[in-house]
């Protein structure tokens, strides 16, 4: 028998039509062989963290279970990024498509190519507050209860946009 694991995805977007690019993104993500989504969280925007000479992020989070060893998921990730003619001109640069690994069961994984948690969730409210709405009783490996962590973080200009239209 194969085991499957719970994984989170950070999905986000800020050019070309973001909610469309999120939408597509998971179309493209359930129809990978062994990938069923559990949970897809609202959109949220927000500011362009880092730079602000880029258009607002549309972000959401994804709850997945799957048979996928974690770098053949990266693999499969990256390919939805590469088909969504996602640009990659500077880091943290304005892209069409960004997935993240958020989690990966309860792992703590250190590849070249692959950290996990990943590195910046823990501070982020675009991933936070997301997260929180899929999965409130969540913990993050090395980080604690995701609770806690989300009292912490400040809402940046965060914000749902099912609240806003
Ligand atoms: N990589 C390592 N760990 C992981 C992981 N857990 N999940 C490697 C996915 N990839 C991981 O990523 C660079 C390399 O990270 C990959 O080749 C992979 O092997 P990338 O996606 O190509 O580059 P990037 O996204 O430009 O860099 P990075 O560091 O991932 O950026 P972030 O941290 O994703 O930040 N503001 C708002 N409001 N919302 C956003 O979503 N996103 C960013 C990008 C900046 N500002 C933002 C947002
Ligand atoms: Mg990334």
């Amino acid at each position: 028998m194969v085991m499957k694991t719970r994984a989170y995805l950070g999905l986000g977007s800020n050019l070309d039509t973001p909610i469309e690019q999120l939408r597509a993104a998971r179309t493209a993500i359930c129809a990978v062989m062994g990938i069923e989504e559990m949970a897809f969280s609202s959109l949220y925007r927000s500011p362009s963290m880092g730079s602000k000479n880029q258009p607002d992020y549309v972000n959401a989070v994804m709850a997945i279970q799957t048979d996928l060893p974690p770098l053949v998921l990266l693999a499969a990730l990256q390919t939805i990024e590469n088909e969504h003619g996602r640009v990659r001109l500077e880091r943290w640069g304005a892209r069409t498509l960004d997935i993240d690994i958020l989690l990966f069961g309860d792992e703590v994984l250190n590849f070249p190519d692959l950290v996990v948690p990943h590195y910046g969730m823990t501070e982020r409210a675009f991933v936070l507050y997301p997260l929180a709405e899929i999965a409130p009783d969540l913990a993050i490996p090395n980080h604690g209860k995701l609770a806690e962590l989300v009292a912490r973080c400040p809402l940046n200009d965060l914000v749902r946009l099912s609240d806003v239209v």
